[in-house]
């Protein structure tokens, strides 16, 4: 396999400041003519090289005379050139209509639209197609007037026109260089949720939010996220948008979430559209961070875009903090934060513990799409998180400010980052560095050691991160660990919040004056994205879990109390289930907290992140176990959760954050009910979901139903999928829900829905609901016959053929086999192997297949 390494990053030996592209847009057959001013970056006699995938050029003219000096290389072109400065105009034809990998310029629900990140540009014209050359695009289009009325780029609108022959065109120019991968078009029969923005310096901005005629209705939501993301990244960063026009299209075949391109941000319909019948508040969420994400791109991401692409999270890191910031401020912080850090837990640990661990700046990568990981998002935020922890507010909002004007207009680098947070804090990051180039999540053990007779209390804390691929010995990181001391008699503070920072493999903190036993708190806020062991009682967690003034702090006391009841009980076929019944029970009594936090707080760890804590993970034993614990927790606080369930009934559905929270409440009360086996626990489902004003009730009637086998299961999910058989993003949930499900049958089900007539591993969506749900689906997945692994496996080999991005995303699940007994174990392998075998098989796919058989 061809291996790209960041240490062997060169200068673009030719830059291009400007290229004119002329498109004529049709489905089967568009032609692309493309005009690049090229100029010698120094004195080198290399020949120019452009990337391109699959094209063969039509003409290529050099200086406006058609040449026949140039050569096809590795799907790129190479044209000699003599002088410093050229003009290279080639033209290629593309066909939209077949393009099922979704990269470059496709076509979806009849409309045509581009992606281009991260070498997507390359499938449309030739192009050093590279983020570290910066054009500004003139972009011509012509296409049918009738199939296409609407005709959107990057930039502003210039001039639009009819021609005599039913077609028509428009001209965009987008006046701020950029890399290709920030290109974007879309034609298409769409309509506009239109509003304007006033910036800070009081320029208009005309927004629009594009979808077909018939979703306009459910674009509300998104219009306002997006006018609060601008005005937040006015009032916390600083940061104005800078063109007059501000697009999003909702597509509904889209391989991730959204895509930042300048001025047209392109968007999988699931992350746009949302009413009260569709959408749950989930769905509502994810929407405003998404259009903010995408949106505070155009600063992080777009304004400076990235050297190479090692440089990654220097944009998605630093997004996704800035997105997480901004839903903070939406609604309930403290909810936010565990949101987050229960998401990173799911998906980024098991990575960074895993055959596919990486640095959040990876050094070498076979396909660049493979790289779009939580490693680089969420532990990517995680490291400007402490960035921002250590310097504090002020000094952080200087280090931005500082990096967004010495960089703005080029492609830098994480470094670049770093090395304006010091400059303008005057803190040294040296040894922080280590969180760009090492992997691998540390773990920290912390112990107070008190004596009473002196009153001095003794912290202990050391650390160590685990070896990762390619990486055996580590460095001790610098992490900064917000702590504090609680007295275990009095719950007075003894010792006052403070931040550690622990840079050496172990380090003592003495306390003086500590009159009682100190209950310590420890990664207050989740200040480090590490993993605490420490020698806490139980006695010890469910104190913190109902005393703790950190919100944070407090759910993971309580997670932590669950894990050690979960995990002895996987271990052993049971355990004292007391402590964490008595936990729950204080937490559901005590009316001063958020019921939004409290439906957090009650929620048992996931049966996957119960295996994470195990030196072998059996999932049936794991399943049994918590279970077991849910059926005790339903049934012994009975009374309480039928409470909290009819307390938290609504007369009419609103979205507010104290109404999302009582509906979170009532759905995870109805689950307890269920679990505890009542038998009117089916109805009780039945009626909330027949009752529903709302998506989230009904899914969340319709999770509890699925795992059951009442009659109610089958009614419930033929009316819901009757109600819903027309709309593509609600008909996902029913997929899903059911490969989701916690019956015995699960496989069978989702085998059989693999063939229904609305499953199609086309749609990514569609491909995720069923494929890669069930892939998380612990139990079922990892059924002991290998079922699980087999049907995974086909669908991926399957989806491989149509959309390789889409299918190498699904393997990490069966990249866990070292997690699992050895008969588990040879079964994954096995699969593994089959795949890397499979005739044809993509680079995405050989990548994180054979790696992780590794
Ligand atoms: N930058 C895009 C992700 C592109 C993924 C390409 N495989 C969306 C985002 O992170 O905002
Ligand atoms: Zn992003």
């Amino acid at each position: 396999p061809h291996v790209i390494r960041r240490e062997d990053y060169t200068p673009p030996d030719w830059q291009v400041p400007e290229i004119a592209l002329d498109f004529a847009l049709d489905a089967a057959a568009t032609s692309v003519r493309a005009t690049l001013n090229v100029v010698r970056s120094s004195a080198h006699d290399r020949p120019l090289v452009l990337d391109g995938a699959g094209q063969t050029p039509l003409s290529v003219k050099v200086d406006g005379v058609a040449v026949n000096d140039w050569w096809l290389k590795d799907g790129g072109l190479v044209i000699p050139l003599r002088g410093s400065a050229h003009v290279i105009e080639t033209e290629v034809e593309i066909a939209p209509e077949r393009n099922t990998q979704l990269m470059g310029l496709y076509a979806s629900g009849g409309n045509l639209c581009t992606q281009c990140e991260a070498e997507g540009f390359r499938r449309i014209t030739f192009f050093p197609d590279r983020p570290d050359v910066l054009s500004v695009y003139k972009v011509h289009m012509v296409a049918d007037k009738a199939r296409y009325p609407v005709l959107l780029a990057n930039g502003d609108p210039i001039a639009q026109g009819d021609l005599p022959d039913g077609r028509h065109w428009a001209d965009w120019h987008d006046p701020f260089p950029k890399p290709s991968y920030l290109f974007a078009l879309v034609a298409g029969d769409l309509v506009a949720n239109r509003a304007t923005f006033t910036t800070m310096s009081g320029r208009d901005v005309a927004l629009g939010i594009w979808v077909r005629a018939a979703d306009l209705a459910k674009t509300e939501h998104a219009l306002a996220a997006l006018q609060t993301s601008m005005a937040w990244d006015e009032r916390v960063y600083g940061r104005e948008y800078d063109l007059d026009v501000f697009n999003i299209v909702a597509v509904d075949d889209f391989n991730f979430g959204a895509m930042e391109n300048k001025g047209l941000n392109i968007f999988n319909s699931r992350y746009i559209l949302a009413d009260a019948d569709t959408a749950t508040d989930y769905d509502f969420d994810a929407i405003a961070a998404v259009v903010a994400h995408e949106y505070f791109h155009n600063w992080s991401g777009n304004r400076i875009t990235c050297r190479d692409w090692f440089q990654l999270s220097l944009k998605e890191g630093f997004t996704v903090f800035r997105d997480q910031g901004f839903s903070a401020d939406q609604g309930s912080a403290a909810v936010k934060r565990i949101e987050d850090v229960r998401g990173l837990r799911a998906a980024q640990f098991p990575e960074d513990a895993g055959p596919l661990a990486h640095p959040i700046r990876p050094d070498e990568y076979q396909e660049i799409s493979n790289f779009y990981t939580a490693t680089i998002y969420n532990k990517g935020a995680e490291v400007i998180r402490m960035i921002a922890t250590i310097l504090g507010p002020q000094r952080f909002r200087a280090g931005t400010d500082l990096y967004f004007e010495r960089f703005d207009g080029t492609a830098a680098t994480c470094e670049d980052f770093v090395a304006s947070m010091e400059a303008a804090s005057g803190v040294d990051l040296s040894q922080f560095r280590l969180w760009y180039s090492q992997a691998g999540t540390p773990r920290v053990t912390a112990s107070v050691a008190h004596d009473a007779g002196s009153g001095r209390a003794t912290l202990t804390l050391s650390q160590r991160t685990p070896p990762t691929p390619g990486q055996l010995d580590k460095q001790p990181m610098v992490l900064p660990l917000k702590l504090k001391l609680f007295g275990a008699e009095t719950a007075q503070t003894l010792a006052a919040e403070q931040l550690v920072l622990l840079d050496q493999p172990s380090e003592q903190i003495v306390f003086e004056g500590i009159s009682e036993r100190p209950v310590l708190s420890i990664n207050r806020g989740f200040s480090a994205p590490v993993v605490v062991e420490t020698d806490r009682s139980a006695a010890d967690l469910a104190f913190l879990s109902a005393h703790d003034d950190d919100p944070f702090a407090r759910y993971e006391a309580m997670q932590q109390l669950m894990l050690d009841t979960l995990v002895e009980s996987a271990a052993n076929g049971t355990a004292d289930h007391r402590a964490v019944i008595a936990a729950i029970a204080g937490t559901l009594d005590d009316a001063a907290l958020d019921p939004a936090f409290v439906a957090e707080v009650v929620l048992l760890p996931s049966d996957a992140f119960i295996g994470d804590q195990m030196a072998r993970v059996d999932p049936e034993a794991i399943f049994r176990a918590r279970e077991a614990l849910r059926r005790d927790v339903g049934r012994s606080l009975d009374t309480r959760w039928r409470a909290a369930y009819d307390a938290a009934q609504a007369d009419s559905f609103e979205y507010s954050p104290a109404a999302k929270g009582l509906r979170r409440l009532k759905t995870v009360a109805l689950g307890y009910i269920a679990a505890s086996g009542a038998a009117d626990a089916a109805g009780l489902a039945f009626g909330q979901f027949e009752a529903a004003d709302n998506m989230t009730d009904r899914q969340g009637a319709l999770a509890t139903l699925v795992s059951g086998d009442s009659p109610e299961r089958i009614a419930a999910l033929d009316i819901f999928y009757n109600r819903y058989s027309d709309n593509a993003l609600v008909l996902d949930k029913w997929f899903q829900a059911q490969a989701l499900s916690a019956r015995d049958d699960t496989l069978e089900i989702v085998a059989e829905l693999s063939r229904h007539r609305d499953f199609t591993l086309a749609n990514p969506n569609r491909a995720r609901a069923l494929i890669g749900a069930f892939s998380v689906n612990q139990r079922a997945f990892n059924a002991a016959d290998g079922a699980g692994y087999r049907f995974v496996a086909d669908q991926l080999i399957a989806l491989d053929r149509l959309n390789p991005q889409t299918a190498a995303k699904m393997i990490p699940p069966l990249g866990r086999w070292r997690r699992f007994d050895a008969a588990r174990a040879a079964l994954m392998r096995g699969e593994l192997e089959r795949i890397v075998a499979t005739p044809g098989l993509s680079k995405d796919m050989f990548e994180q297949a054979s790696k992780s058989l590794a």
